[in-house]
């Protein structure tokens, strides 16, 4: 049995970390008994982040490598996919992940409606008499994290121009298709609609999440991915 070790479900998600719902998809399209366990803390994790998996008394950390673990156990993500699409879809995982994936966090840790609510809720383990003070800290050091990724630098109007694009990259896929390579879903869509999830389920309206919200073809989506590949 494969323990995912995740974040716990936060506004209606699988998760609050998009990279554990991505996690979660893969485990469950690999169609290998799983289980989820919640944890706050990832602390005491290789990379200090989740998600992880523990099986057989081995802890392996990070989604990709988990991805690759499954893939080591015999299953095939991108099995319908010929050697083009293959390729795109890594390049689409990535552009979610070391991009979109960026816009999402800074829409939750740099919004000043979304902020109070998220540390609160991601954050419940601290003891509250010290909780705005630790949890100020983090921000601080996350925020600078973001300068120095370079979005931290955008404004919230040029952010949302830059990540249009993205948006439109995913719905000219998704014109004829289920999904963004075909009828059933593949590592890329366990990374695009994970990340397109977390956006739109933002605690507080912004101008992203309303922009995810009021496309019909993005938000279609994400509920068939949701309703194909079923989550705990
Ligand atoms: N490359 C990692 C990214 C995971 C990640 O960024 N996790 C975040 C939550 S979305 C985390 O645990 N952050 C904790 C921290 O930075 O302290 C993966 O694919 O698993």
């Amino acid at each position: 049995m494969i323990t995912l070790l995740t974040y716990p479900k936060a506004f209606g998600e699988f998760s609050a970390s998009p990279f554990c719902t991505k996690a979660g998809y893969l485990l469950q399209m690999s169609g290998f008994e799983w289980q989820r366990e919640d944890t706050l803390d990832p602390r005491k994790f290789k990379y200090a982040k989740l998600p992880a998996i523990r099986v057989d008394g081995e802890v392996i950390c990070d989604s990709d490598n988990i991805r690759a673990f499954l893939e080591s156990k015999g299953a095939d993500f991108d099995a319908a996919l010929n050697g083009d699409d293959r390729a795109s879809a890594r390049a689409f995982s990535r552009m979610a992940e070391e991009h979109m994936y960026f816009h999402q966090a800074l829409d939750r840790w740099g919004n000043e409606d979304v902020w109070p609510i998220i540390q609160q809720e991601y954050f419940s383990m601290i003891p509250k008499l010290v909780r705005g003070f630790v949890t100020g800290k983090m921000r601080k050091v996350f925020l600078q994290g973001m300068h120095v990724q370079g979005l931290g630098r955008f404004t919230p109007e040029e952010r949302l121009a830059r990540l249009e694009h993205d948006l439109q990259a995913i719905a000219g896929r998704l014109e004829n298709r289920k999904f963004l390579f075909g009828d059933t879903p593949c590592s890329a869509d366990a990374s695009i609609a994970a990340i397109l999830g977390g956006m739109r389920a933002s605690p507080a309206p912004t101008p992203q999440s309303k922009r995810i919200i009021g496309d019909a073809v993005l938000m279609r989506y994400v509920d068939a991915m949701q309703q194909t590949v079923k989550l705990p």
